[in-house]
């Protein structure tokens, strides 16, 4: 009976607490929402930008990507949106490479204000075709992005699966040589 109660009071307190249960939904998004990013880790120019900033670089509009979970799930779609490559942006940042090999051993950890984080390798984004499509944008049907998505967010629209590396509420772009 003491259990009964107390899971009650868990699944209750979970229920006001806005727990999303991994399906990426909050209660209160607008808390999370981002102005600027910042490019951090091994680069030669660290960088803060924000939208403005984002609309220096070659700006690319999507037409529409769906958006499916890694359970398989349809949870909607990503339509007229306008971005800038992720590739473009660790140009500017310039990656620093002291060995030929270094490139092979480095990822891209992409993190939001939520503590959500997904990880791109340094190949799959200049070596690869997932690269083209790898984007950060900042505006939909010519409109900022609400407070669900955050001013930044970011999608490899190529992926099979696309709601993983929906990254909502963008923050951080940090280039990491992990293993030696
Ligand atoms: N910042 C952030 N982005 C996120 C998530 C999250 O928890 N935090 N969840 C991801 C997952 S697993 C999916 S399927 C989609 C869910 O998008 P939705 O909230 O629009 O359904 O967002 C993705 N992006
Ligand atoms: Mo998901």
């Amino acid at each position: 009976m003491f259990f009964t109660i107390r899971m009650l009071f868990v699944v209750v307190a979970l229920a006001f607490s806005g727990a999303s249960f991994g399906d990426g939904k909050v209660a209160d998004p607008a808390r999370y929402v981002t102005q600027s990013i910042t490019v951090s880790g091994a680069v030669e120019h660290a960088l803060i930008l924000s939208v403005d900033d984002l609309r220096q670089f070659p700006q690319h509009q999507v037409g529409e990507v769906s958006l499916v979970c890694q359970s398989g799930a349809n949870v909607g779609k990503l339509e007229n949106f306008k971005g800038v490559r992720l590739r473009d942006i660790l140009e500017r940042a310039v990656v620093k490479i002291a060995g030929h090999n270094d490139v092979k051993k480095m990822v891209i950890i992409a993190s939001a204000s939520d503590g959500y984080k997904v990880v791109f390798s340094w190949s799959e984004v200049f070596n690869s075709p997932i690269g083209e499509s790898v984007m950060v944008f900042f505006e939909k049907d010519g409109l900022p992005l609400a407070d669900d998505e955050g001013r930044i967010a970011m999608v490899s629209a190529k992926d099979i699966r696309t709601g993983p590396r929906h990254v909502k509420w963008l923050q951080d772009l940090e280039v990491r040589k992990i293993v030696e």
